[in-house]
Parts: C-alpha cells; sequence; structure tokens
C-alpha cells in the first residue's frame, strides 16, 4: 500500500518513428491519464544513445515524439511534457541507482538480451543500465503510476527492487531526516523515500504485434516497414499494409477463446478493440463468423479514422519547430524544479555535502 501522492510517469525513446504499438500501448493510455491525474512525460533521449549512439537527426526526433504527444491530445499546460536530457538529476540519480542495483538483475532482463544478442561482451555499458536510468526517470518525481506497453513490466519490477534497497539500505537516513513516508510492503512497515510504482499495462492491446508475424512485438527497429504501422503513414500506406498482413485461411471465430493459437487473429482482432475502444469479446460478436476480406477493409477504415486526424496535427506543429521548442523548453524548467526538490533531499539522505 502507499501513502504517495499519486504522479504519473512514463516516457518513449526518439529512436524512429512511432508506430501503432506505442501508440495503443502508452500514448493513448497517457491521454485517459490526463483527466483525472497529474502527469509528466519524457521524451527519453538520454536513453536513445543504447539504441543509436550517432543520431541523423535527433533534434528531429525528439520534436517528433513532442508533437505526436501534444497531436494525441496531451495539454503540455496542465500536465508537463519535456526531454530528458533537460534534466541532468535523471542521470545523477541513475548513477546512485547504479550503486543500489545488483549486476545480476541487469543481466536477467529479457530486453538486455535480446538487444546485446549474442555478443553481450560488445554491448553498451548503457544498454546493461538502461532499467537503472529508467528507475531513475521515474523515481526522481517519485511517480506513483506508470502507464507502458507490456514490454516494459520486468523494468518496471526492477524499479520496484531498486526503491525497495534504496529504502531499505538508508532506511536509518530516511527515519532521522524525517522525508520518509509509511508504506508497507507485504506485512512490513517501511519507511519509505520512493514509492513502490504500479505498473499500468491493461487493456486490449498492451503488446501489439508485427502485422507479419504474430509472434513478434511490433517495433520500431524491426527492418519490415510493412510489419508495423507509423503514426506517419497516410491512408493509402495504411490500407496496404492492412491488407498485406499475414492472416490464417479460416474466417473470424465468435468468441475469444477461439483466437487460442491464431496469433495473427489474435492481434488483428486486439488492435480493432482497442482503436474502438471496445472489448475483444464485443468485436467477435460482431464479426464472428466473417472472412479476414470483410474484416480487414473496417479495420483499414477504423485506423485511419483514428490515425488521420493525430498525423495531420502532427505535420502541422512539426511545420513551425519554435512552437515545440517552447513547450519542451516550458517543460524542462518545471521538470528541473521538481527533480532538484527530490535530489536535495536524495543528497541529505546519502550525506553528501551540498
Ligand atoms: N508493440 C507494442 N505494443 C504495445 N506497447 C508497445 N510499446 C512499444 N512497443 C509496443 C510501448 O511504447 C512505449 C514507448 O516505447 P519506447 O519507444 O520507449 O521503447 P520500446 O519499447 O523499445 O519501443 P519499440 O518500438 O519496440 O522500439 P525498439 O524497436 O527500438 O525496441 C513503452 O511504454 C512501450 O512499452
Amino acid at each position: 500500500m502507499s501513502n504517495f501522492p499519486p504522479l504519473v510517469f512514463s516516457g518513449v525513446q526518439p529512436t524512429g518513428n512511432l508506430h501503432l504499438g506505442n501508440y495503443l500501448g502508452a500514448i493513448r493510455k497517457f491521454v485517459a491519464l490526463q483527466e483525472n491525474n497529474d502527469c509528466i512525460y519524457c521524451v527519453v533521449d538520454l536513453h536513445s544513445l543504447t539504441a543509436q549512439l550517432v543520431h541523423e537527426d535527433l533534434p528531429g526526433q525528439i520534436r517528433s515524439i513532442a508533437a505526436a504527444f501534444i497531436a494525441s491530445g496531451i495539454d503540455p499546460k496542465a500536465h508537463i511534457v519535456f526531454n530528458q536530457s533537460a534534466v541532468p538529476q535523471h542521470a545523477e540519480l541513475a548513477w546512485i541507482f547504479n550503486c543500489v542495483a545488483r549486476i545480476g538483475w541487469m543481466n536477467r532482463m529479457t530486453q538486455f538480451k535480446d538487444k546485446a544478442g549474442k555478443d553481450r561482451e560488445n554491448a553498451s555499458l548503457g544498454l546493461l543500465a538502461y532499467p537503472s536510468l529508467m528507475a531513475a526517470d521515474i523515481l526522481v518525481y517519485r511517480a506513483t503510476h506508470v502507464p507502458v506497453g507490456d514490454d516494459q513490466k520486468q523494468h518496471l519490477e526492477l524499479t520496484r527492487d531498486i526503491a525497495m534497497k534504496f529504502n531499505l539500505d538508508y532506511q536509518a537516513h530516511i527515519r532521522n531526516g524525517g522525508k520518509g513516508i509509511d508504506i508497507t510492503v507485504g506485512e512490513e512497515p517501511v519507511h519509505a523515500y520512493f514509492p513502490m510504482v504500479e505498473p499500468m499495462i491493461d487493456g486490449p492491446a498492451p503488446r501489439v504485434m508485427s502485422l507479419r508475424d504474430g509472434t513478434k512485438k511490433m517495433s520500431k527497429s524491426d527492418p519490415s516497414d510493412l510489419s508495423r504501422i507509423n503514426l506517419v503513414d497516410d491512408a493509402e500506406t495504411i490500407s496496404r499494409k492492412i491488407r498485406k498482413a499475414k492472416t490464417d485461411p479460416d474466417g473470424l471465430p465468435s468468441d475469444v477463446e477461439g483466437l487460442a493459437g491464431r496469433p495473427e487473429a489474435d492481434n488483428l482482432v486486439g488492435i480493432y478493440a482497442a482503436l474502438a475502444d471496445r472489448t475483444k469479446a464485443d468485436v467477435l460478436t460482431e464479426f464472428g463468423g466473417q472472412q479476414f476480406s470483410v474484416f480487414k477493409p473496417a479495420l483499414v477504415d477504423l485506423a485511419v479514422s483514428v490515425l488521420a486526424p493525430i498525423t495531420g496535427e502532427m505535420s502541422r506543429l512539426l511545420a513551425d519547430t519554435s512552437h515545440i521548442d517552447a513547450i519542451l523548453r516550458d517543460g524542462g524548467e518545471r521538470a528541473r524544479a521538481r527533480a532538484e526538490t527530490t535530489m536535495r533531499e536524495v543528497r541529505d539522505i546519502i550525506g553528501f555535502l551540498q
């Protein structure tokens, strides 16, 4: 149980075109959560160096993610939208967490194993330490709720482990400084400085899969552009990609159980449900028994009707970069002030002179 004031934090890497998975797994949730919560949304540019050290146009990619946030409906005045490198306190806390976390914890991360591949010795230290920086991104604001896609679940469990170890390692200092909040973890009362974050992963499409292979995650780094729908794709491209999406020869089942063992059909029904804000069961009540030749055109129409206004607004925002830059500057200032409040207390807890 947490007595920390609720605060939502999440981030997206500027590592290429955003796709439908990023939108349904993350950004759409960001928009819904802002109605009733204090929210901080970040373009995590420091993280992007773990995927690509030298970008051809990093400023353009950062602006494009920020534009996607705003075009999707995030209000940057009521909440905070900024880029991570504008707030050096993220990197400062990440260093402290590098000393709290254990190498074995990092070695177990499936994302590290997938991205490092067979040549682990040659992976960057940054890729290994990625989850430590992610924990710092969240905890430098003492955020309590993190909307993400299913692929980030393990990183959020690690964030809780790091927070708990910090809380226990510095328990006496936190108590003496009077900076903590009483929480219970299991049966255990702990005077915690950092909250135990709650992942927010639910929804009909927590893991959108590739259009070419229903067993692989839709991903920016997939070499096949046909595997994903990008937020910048026009109606014609969306239509072509959905028409070419892999399916099996059977029609759609009339209930969710009938999707078992049919990953491509399951994925397309999940995408339809998420875009229409309906359940998969509801979608199958309408389309059960129909062939993909009927379902796919309906999915094209729905996808275009949801994405076209976002794509249009993104182009409008990116035509004059001064507006996006002003939003990021203002968000950066407000985020820095909050992060510095935390870091002053953290430096005190640890015993650094300041
Ligand atoms: N396929 C997906 N389905 C649902 N959610 C997804 N997310 C990513 N892919 C899917 C969620 O999008 C948010 C931002 O992700 P990110 O860009 O920070 O990093 P990522 O998870 O590494 O995204 P990609 O597209 O898969 O990039 P690459 O190819 O570089 O690895 C996160 O909340 C993520 O869960």
